[in-house]
């Protein structure tokens, strides 16, 4: 259990600091109802993330990548930002110095608010051809089973980054420059089995910062944490403003 005494001892320090990293996770979004990835319900029919998140699998079957990207998109479309979401936000306004780094793709945090955001693993509304790499901004729902470009014809794929693929090199820089500056790093609502959004908070305690881990799961937050705050993120988040 989160002692009260631990909450006040975070939300003090979050008023003292001047520079907050944020890293989050799934379980930010998990309180608006959208599945995680690896929980009980991260199953979609029988496969894993890990066998559908892959350049292998969209060549293979880019029929059934699409469906579950189409079943996702529908699924987010139907859900809010929760409270986690908004005191991220509100947290934003708060301190000098802020950088909210994403591996969600549902588009939450902006629609909360945050600004200051790197999207590391994309976004879900977002496609991108494989000829001609233009990317454009598509909510349209559904999409049909093969979406292809409007310019070349080509077949579009999903504007995220899957097991395997390299992460945007701008993107990496400012995680790597937020982590390295951050006097306070808070990571929420990730398994931390992800690299290399994984290694971020490591850096950033390997440069003197405080790390706050938020986690529906006691055991985690052995990593690099100085405090663990275990709870729901949208009942922790707020407590902290
Ligand atoms: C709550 C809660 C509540 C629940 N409140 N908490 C170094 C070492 C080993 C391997 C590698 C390495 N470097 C690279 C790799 C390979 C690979 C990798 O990491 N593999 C590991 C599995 C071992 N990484 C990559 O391939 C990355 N690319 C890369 O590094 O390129 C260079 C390179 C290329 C080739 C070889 C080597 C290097 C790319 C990774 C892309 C991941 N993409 C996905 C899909 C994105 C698109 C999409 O969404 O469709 O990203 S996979 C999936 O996992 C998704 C997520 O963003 C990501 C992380 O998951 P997350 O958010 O942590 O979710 P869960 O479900 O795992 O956890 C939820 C947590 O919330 C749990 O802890 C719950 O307890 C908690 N929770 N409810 C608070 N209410
Ligand atoms: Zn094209």
């Amino acid at each position: 259990m989160t002692s009260i005494s631990d909450i006040d001892k975070i939300r003090d320090r979050l008023t003292q600091t001047r520079s907050l990293t944020v890293l989050t996770g799934a379980g930010v979004s998990a309180d608006s109802g959208v599945p995680t990835f690896r929980g009980p319900e991260g199953l979609w029919k029988t496969y894993r993330a890990e066998e559908l998140a892959t350049p292998e699998a969209f060549s293979k079957n880019p029929g059934l990548v699409w469906e579950w990207y189409n079943w996702r998109r529908e699924l987010i479309h139907t859900k809010e930002p929760n409270a986690a979401h908004a005191a991220l936000a509100s947290l934003e306004e708060r301190i000098p110095s802020f950088t909210l780094i994403t591996q969600n793709v549902d588009g939450l945090h902006v629609r909360a608010g945050s600004r200051n955001i790197v999207e590391i693993h994309g976004n879900i509304w977002k496609v991108r051809c494989t000829g001609c790499h233009t990317i454009s901004f598509n909510d349209e729902i559904p999409l049909p089973p093969l979406p292809a470009c409007d310019l070349c014809g080509e077949p579009l794929r999903p504007h995220v980054v899957w097991f395997g693929e390299s992460l945007d090199a701008e993107n990496i820089k400012r995680s790597l420059k937020a982590a390295e500056e951050s006097e306070l790093f808070l990571v929420v609502g990730t398994s931390g089995n992800v690299q290399p959004a994984a290694s971020f908070a490591e850096i950033a305690k390997s440069n003197g910062s405080y790390i706050v881990e938020v986690n529906l799961d006691p055991t985690r937050g052995n990593g690099p944490a100085d405090t663990s705050l275990t709870g729901r993120a949208a009942e922790i988040l707020p407590r902290l403003l």
